[in-house]
């Protein structure tokens, strides 16, 4: 079995636990054609069923919601697995492990020690996630970007860990993905804004990520996820010196839950799977997938490839067709 790590750079609160949830379960509705499925076990699927549950009940309960700035957890590293098999496939039979590592907000700028976890799970990793709380990027012209999204600590880490040194010739993917951003892609046009909201706002890191020794081995991509997908950023509620509360409504008081584009994650990350075993793979190993995983291949390339690519997804970098 193949594994992948990947790593969720983002502080508490911004959306990652809901993120993978929904990718998870939306996987199953979305894409009965491919011949796929995902499995989560153990921990991971009853941290994730959890989390499904508790979004489906706060949408029947209520019609507004706030999302406050994240405290800083003190728990450690979590890791959720997803496995890949074939449909008819069971978990034993997986043919790809995607690891999702998710660490405590406070561990970037924490302790050294922490900080060097972070930083080599960076130098490590196949694919760098950088999920983003929306509404505090574009409100007020981006005031509370900072004290949401801590922007300058995680570029800090990036910018430190990933040289072209340190990752040598190894393929790397790194999406952007825009969360709780639902009430800009409601047409082309803010849709649009948002992604080039994005690129402004990161202009450094795509710099850094587009020099000469990173760029041939370095996709990027800004792909936003409609986690919840009927419930759009309102106002922004003062909240005395604190910074202020984002608070959420129903587009109408019966929408429900209904994530768009849960499956574009997978599929962005399948394809980039496959180029990069395309051309890291030995000629002796790539002769083996022939005897053991060619259906599979086969199936998970062709959900790669279906990936869509147009507003408001951007492809930044795709580092000779990585992506
Ligand atoms: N309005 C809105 N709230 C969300 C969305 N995704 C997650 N949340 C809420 O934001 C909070 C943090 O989500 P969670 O996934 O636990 O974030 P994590 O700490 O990054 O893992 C929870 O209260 C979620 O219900 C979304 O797309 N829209
Ligand atoms: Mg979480």
């Amino acid at each position: 079995m193949q594994v992948y790590n990947v790593t969720m750079l983002a502080p508490t609160q911004v959306g990652k636990t809901t993120l993978l949830a929904v990718m998870w379960d939306g996987f199953k509705k979305a894409v009965g054609a491919a011949d796929l499925n995902v499995h989560a076990t153990g921990q991971t699927a009853v941290r994730l069923t959890q989390t499904l549950n508790d979004l489906k009940t706060m949408l029947a309960r209520s019609d507004t919601f706030k999302v406050g700035p994240g405290i800083n957890g003190t728990m450690g590293e979590e890791v959720y697995p997803l496995f890949l098999s074939r449909k008819a496939g069971g978990i034993n039979e997986s043919e790809i492990e995607i690891r999702f590592h998710d660490f405590p907000g406070g561990w970037f700028a924490g302790t050294d020690e922490q900080q060097k976890k972070i930083g080599n799970m960076i130098e490590n990793c196949d694919v760098i996630l950088i999920p983003i709380n929306s509404p505090p990027l574009i409100h007020d012209k981006g005031l509370w970007h900072d004290a949401y999204n801590n922007p300058s600590a995680v570029s800090n880490l990036i910018q430190s860990h990933l040289s072209a040194n340190a990752v040598k010739a190894k393929s790397r993917l790194v999406l952007f993905v825009p969360l709780k951003s639902e009430y800009y892609l409601q047409n082309d046009r803010d849709s649009e804004a948002l992604v080039d909201r994005v690129q402004e706002s990161y202009r450094t890191w795509f710099d850094h990520l587009a020099c000469d020794r990173l760029k041939e081995h370095t996709a990027v991509a800004i792909t936003p996820i409609q986690t919840l997908g009927n419930v759009l950023f309102q106002y922004a509620e003062p909240d005395g010196t604190n910074p202020p509360v984002f608070v959420f409504g129903k587009k109408d008081p019966r929408a429900g839950y209904e994530p768009k584009d849960a499956d574009q994650l997978l599929r962005y990350l399948l394809s980039f799977f496959f180029e990069k075993y395309r051309r890291e793979a030995s000629i002796w190993t790539r002769t083996l997938a022939l005897f053991w995983g060619s259906e599979f291949l086969d199936a998970a390339e062709k959900f790669g490839r279906d990936k869509k690519r147009t507003t408001p997804f951007r492809v930044v970098q795709d580092a000779g067709g990585l992506i």
